[in-house]
């Protein structure tokens, strides 16, 4: 075991997630053979992203993770977590997916906001309310690189968060009434999953006071015209070909896609 990582450390490892995601093949868990601390697993996911950005990709969004009960119960963590989504992993509402690239994906209904405010580590929850522009309906297609979709926290803060895919939905305009939207994950028309964005912290807009506070510590502070996905409301459903999927947020609106067969 070692117990600090040094920048070839970080490095190697940054390599063995990007290939994993890449070739769609799991790996071992790094906390097998590594402690590494939530520090230098920020470390590990900023230099996986960069080696996405060195490939052209462009970050889009923020994504918070284990924002819910629901999911820090799944998942077996029990603090929130950030990382970045990039053009490359958008899926247009009513698109489809193919699961060949991926190793054992789920997905996730999650409200969506976009800034209109740069935000400093920081603020109120008053702060928050005002930096939202406008808010969607988004689902988050997450895929552990590790075998079993299992993980230590600093497993998952290096594997950036999971972050595989998402989609969103039609932007509207009015944040009124985020604290209590009923929410639904339908697979092939059925209910599967239903919950509500006050599972989400109470009130999804924490997640926005949480990211700003850890997109800061991360160094890259949020900034008006940032994407942020606010963390699942509801446990994750594993993708099998052919499914149709929608989430649904009352009042807020609906969005869909296909997993190709
Ligand atoms: C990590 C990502 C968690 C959420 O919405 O809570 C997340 C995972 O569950 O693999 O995206
Ligand atoms: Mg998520």
């Amino acid at each position: 075991m070692h117990s600090s990582a040094d920048a070839q450390l970080v490095h190697t490892l940054a390599h063995q997630l990007d290939r994993a995601a890449c070739e769609g093949i799991a790996m071992a868990q790094i906390s097998a053979h590594h402690i590494l601390s939530i520090e230098d697993a920020y470390r590990v996911q900023q230099a996986l992203v960069a080696r996405r950005e060195d490939r052209g990709e462009r970050r889009i969004d923020v994504k918070m993770g284990f924002t819910s009960i629901a999911k820090m119960a799944q998942m077996g963590v029990h603090d929130q977590i950030i990382g970045t989504l990039t053009d490359a992993m958008f899926i247009a509402d009513h698109g489809s997916m193919c699961l060949d690239a991926y190793i054992h994906p789920r997905c996730e209904p999650e409200i969506a906001f976009l800034l209109k405010k740069d935000l400093k580590q920081n603020i109120t929850l008053e702060e928050a309310i005002d930096a939202i522009q406008a808010i969607a309906p988004a689902i988050e297609i997450i895929d552990s690189r590790y075998e079993e979709f299992r993980f230590s926290l600093a497993d998952v803060i290096a594997d950036n968060a999971s972050s595989a895919a998402f989609v969103i939905g039609e932007w509207v305009s009015s944040p009124c009434r985020i604290s209590q939207v009923d929410v639904e994950l339908l697979i092939d028309g059925e209910v599967s999953q239903s919950g509500s964005t006050e599972d989400v912290l109470g009130n999804p807009v924490q997640a926005l006071v949480a990211a700003a506070r850890l997109a800061a510590i991360s160094g890259r502070p949020l900034k008006s015209g940032d994407l942020l996905l606010t963390g699942a409301a509801t446990v994750a459903i594993a993708l099998q070909p052919g499914m149709h999927i929608q989430a649904s947020f009352a009042g807020v609106g609906n969005v869909n896609f296909n997993v190709a067969s």
